[in-house]
């Protein structure tokens, strides 16, 4: 073997070293070095976890408050540029929540009742997107996070980067007890309170920030779109 042959050997093996660590392709979108956090406040971010796994909940809201910021990389930690990143959720969720007429982003509705938003990343891999609804659902994998590259033409082909196992948002409940009215008010408030105080059990719907737990940091989480009279037709 060449001396130059040998040096291009060890740098087909330095590029393939992270795959063989991984066990993950390098053409396609990384659930183990893509990075998903969202914004649930002004300036408070929640980093998800960095392997593929449900993370607690996906936060919509009637105003596009909360952020979800993805980061696609490939499975040597190389960002992708100008991925095709989708929101998707489940037939459940879209019979479940109650979703604004005007959305930040583009969707559309997939086959067996899903619903899919979607944005392109920038040269950094990097993409925000907001969802504009209300309403809670918990089920298993309610609602995914997916990647693909540029040129994927539909999120059934794109990779699954995370998913969830609840959705919940600010938007709690509406008049006569329905369970949510793209309103983020006085009623919101009391069915906050009343499980913030404990005097309703504890509920997923108004655990903002997933922890198993409503406290004081469900509540600033609550107060951003309360302060703001969250709102949406
Ligand atoms: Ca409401
Ligand atoms: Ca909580």
């Amino acid at each position: 073997m060449s001396w130059r042959s040998l040096a291009l050997s060890t740098a087909v093996l330095a590029v393939l070293a992270p795959l063989a660590a991984s066990g993950e392709p390098l053409e396609v979108p990384s659930p183990v070095t893509s990075q998903v956090r969202l914004q649930i406040g002004p300036s408070s971010w929640v980093n998800e976890p960095t392997t593929l796994s449900h993370v607690p909940d996906n936060l919509p809201a009637p105003d596009p408050g909360f952020v979800i910021e993805v980061t696609v990389k490939n499975a040597a930690g190389s960002p992708w540029p100008y991925a095709k990143v989708y929101v998707v959720y489940s037939a459940a969720a879209v019979q479940a929540l109650c979703w604004c007429s005007e959305q930040s982003h583009l969707w559309g509705d997939l086959s067996g009742g899903r619903r899919a938003f979607w944005a392109q990343a920038g040269a950094s891999g990097v993409v925000e997107i907001r969802v504009n609804a209300g309403g809670c659902l918990q089920a298993p994998a309610v609602c995914d996070i997916r990647a693909s590259d540029a040129s994927g033409v539909s999120p059934n082909t794109a990779v699954v980067l995370r998913y969830y196992n609840a959705v919940n948002s600010p938007d709690m409940i509406g008049p006569g007890g329905i369970v949510c009215d793209r309103a983020v008010d006085l009623r919101d408030l009391a069915a906050y309170a009343a499980v913030h105080l404990g005097m309703s059990p504890y509920t997923v719907c108004a655990d903002f920030n997933g922890d198993g737990a409503v406290g004081l940091a469900d509540l600033q989480i609550y107060a951003v779109h309360h302060l703001r009279a969250a709102a949406c037709n």
